[in-house]
């Protein structure tokens, strides 16, 4: 069983109860990890608070806005977590963003400032909220990221955001290597395709899931909750051996040729 009572878990990306992060953030609750969340806008201050709750962390955890484009806010969202948690141990980076067009266009279209807000919001947040995270994990401490299989081999319609999954796994050796003397570990869970908020309005995703029921060894897509269970293991002392890796929990679709 894995044990992380005491444990300060900060998460970003938790927009909703199909997030990504959602299944993370239940399966370290449930390791018995302290959550902090962090939502994008005053808009989902609420909606935090109510999934604070669902993930029975009422006078427990807490939840703070940030948007990570922002460095003040970056700052700022640091300083309110360590005037509460003085020491943390895990980061949860499930954040990304491209703009519509960037992702609906002919790739050879895509623009200067879709390029920069697809690589900022996705790439660069990572290098920024370990900076920040770092000084908090006096104790070593682990950070992950979610990725997917577009930044290695083309899916149509991914686009920019397959290149900036590129950057944000060599960003995951960069950091892990830049971090390995605090003890800090720096991992990603590459996911199947998952229908979130993200996935929504996706042509061809239907398509997608398909031929992963097709193709995969394992003849389904991945659940949630099975990122979760990689990602709490990844986060734990089970894996305190692993840093700068990308681990697939994708049924296994990526290994196939055809
Ligand atoms: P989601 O929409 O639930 O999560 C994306 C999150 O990014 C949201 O919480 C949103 O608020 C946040 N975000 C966007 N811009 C932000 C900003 N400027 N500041 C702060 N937060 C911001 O969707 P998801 O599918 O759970 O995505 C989470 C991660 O998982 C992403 O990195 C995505 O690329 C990755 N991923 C998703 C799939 C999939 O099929 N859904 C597969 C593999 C990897
Ligand atoms: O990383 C992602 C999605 C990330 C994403 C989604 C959106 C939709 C809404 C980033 N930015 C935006 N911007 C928006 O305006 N995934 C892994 C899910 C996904 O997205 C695809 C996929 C898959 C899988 C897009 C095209 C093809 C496949």
């Amino acid at each position: 069983m894995i044990d992380l009572k005491g444990k300060v878990a900060v998460v970003f990306g938790l927009a909703n109860k199909r997030s990504i992060a959602y299944s993370v953030a239940q399966k370290l609750a449930e390791a018995g990890a302290t959550l902090v969340l962090s939502y994008q806008s005053e808009r989902l201050q609420r909606e935090a608070e109510e999934l604070l709750e669902d993930l029975g962390q009422t006078g427990t955890g807490r939840a703070f806005q940030c948007d990570v484009s922002r460095d003040e806010e970056i700052d700022a969202v640091f300083a309110q977590i360590a005037a509460v948690f003085p020491k943390i141990d895990i980061l949860i980076h499930s954040v990304a963003f491209a703009p519509a067009d960037a992702l609906k266009n002919d790739f050879l279209l895509t623009s200067r400032e879709d390029f920069r807000i697809a690589h900022d919001i996705s790439v660069y947040s990572l290098i920024a909220l370990a900076r920040a995270a770092a000084p908090l994990m006096t104790d070593g401490g682990s950070i992950l990221t979610l990725t997917y299989y577009g930044g290695e081999k083309v899916f149509p319609n991914y686009n920019v955001m397959g290149v900036a999954k590129a950057a944000l796994e060599s960003t995951v050796r960069y950091l892990a290597a830049s971090l390995g003397v605090k003890n800090i570990r720096v991992n990603a869970v590459s996911a199947g395709p998952i229908r979130t908020l993200a996935a929504r309005g996706i042509g061809d995703f239907n398509q997608i899931l398909d031929a992963v029921t097709l193709r995969a060894p394992l003849h389904r897509n991945v659940e949630q909750i099975e990122v979760g269970n990689t990602a709490l293991f990844l986060c734990s002392p089970l894996a305190s051996g692993i840093t700068g890796e990308i681990t697939f929990v994708d049924c296994g679709f990526n290994i196939t040729g055809i």
